[in-house]
């Protein structure tokens, strides 16, 4: 059992959110600290806390949000000139929120490597 995140908020709509996409499986909605001029979420409604917690049993679910970041992308008009999907997992990889979630940047020049 995940502990209760504001993710799981967003899923129930008990809190906002500027939601641009919704499936049987997966929700994304737009960051509220966006680091780039489109910067998306996309979580399993599944609440996996973080990616080292999946398990072969998500395999399915994973390539499904891996696909749909790709349609996401080409919704919001950030495809052709390039973007860069983003998994924070545990402390050392910046995760703030444990509820597993992939961002969609794009519409700017990104930098490499992080800090
Ligand atoms: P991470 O550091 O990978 O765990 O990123 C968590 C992201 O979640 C961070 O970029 C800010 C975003 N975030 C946190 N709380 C909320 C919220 O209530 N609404 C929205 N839309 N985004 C949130």
């Amino acid at each position: 059992m995940s502990e209760e995140t504001i993710f799981g908020k967003i899923i129930r709509r008990e809190i906002p959110a500027d939601i641009v996409y919704e499936d049987d499986l997966c929700l994304a909605f737009r960051d509220i600290t966006p680091q780039a001029p489109t910067h998306v979420l996309l979580i399993p409604k599944k609440p996996v806390p973080k990616l080292a917690d999946a398990t072969s049993d998500d395999k399915e679910l994973l390539g499904h949000m891996m696909l749909t970041l790709k349609s996401l992308a080409e919704q919001l008009g950030i495809a052709e000139e390039g973007y860069r999907v983003v998994i924070n997992t545990g402390s050392n990889g910046g995760q703030t929120v444990f509820h597993l979630h992939m961002h969609l940047l794009g519409g700017r020049s990104l930098q490499w490597p992080p800090g």
